[in-house]
């Protein structure tokens, strides 16, 4: 088991539609440590930074649009597992196919505009911190509640 970070953003329909505080609420609730958190436009440089993966993609064009088309709020999120667990938390791709209890399935009903991003492994979590935030941004998580949270085999 690991101790893990990996980058969130809420994508700018979660901002428009004033979800921040109750996505943010979720990770919390599963007792993650959010350890760098702000908000920032995206630009069509980042976006093709951050989704170079897709950029070859029919649907590339409009995922820039959309994902350019306001602010979003970047988080480091830390925990046991945490780029799993968050990718559980958030659910599927198309929200629409997403389960009931997951952030997509409970609030929203669009592939592309499915509120939230999360890495999909440690390896784009490393790579996606590093283009969001300066480590000087990123600060150690809350100690308080860890004890009661998860066993310390489990970090
Ligand atoms: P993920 O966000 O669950 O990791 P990816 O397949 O990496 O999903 O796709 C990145 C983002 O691109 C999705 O979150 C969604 O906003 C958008 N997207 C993915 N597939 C499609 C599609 O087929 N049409 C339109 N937008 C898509
Ligand atoms: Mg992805």
């Amino acid at each position: 088991m690991a101790l893990e970070r990996t980058l969130i953003l809420v994508k700018p329909d979660g901002v428009q539609r004033r979800l921040i505080g109750r996505i943010v609420s979720r990770i919390e609730d599963k007792g993650l440590s959010i350890v760098g958190m702000k908000m920032l436009q995206v630009t069509p440089e980042l976006s093709k930074q951050h989704y170079a993966e897709h950029v070859a993609k029919s649907f590339y064009k409009e995922l820039e649009a959309f994902i350019t088309s306001g602010p979003v709020v970047a988080m480091v999120v830390e925990g046991p597992e945490a780029i799993t667990v968050m990718r559980t938390l958030m659910g599927k791709t198309n929200a629409r196919e997403s389960a009931p209890g997951t952030i997509r399935g409970d609030l929203g009903a669009s592939r592309q505009m499915n509120l939230i991003h999360g890495s999909d492994g440690p390896d784009a979590a490393a790579k996606e911190i590093a283009t969001y935030f300066r480590s000087e941004e990123i600060v150690s998580a809350p100690d308080a509640l860890t004890a009661h949270l998860w066993a310390k085999e489990e970090e």
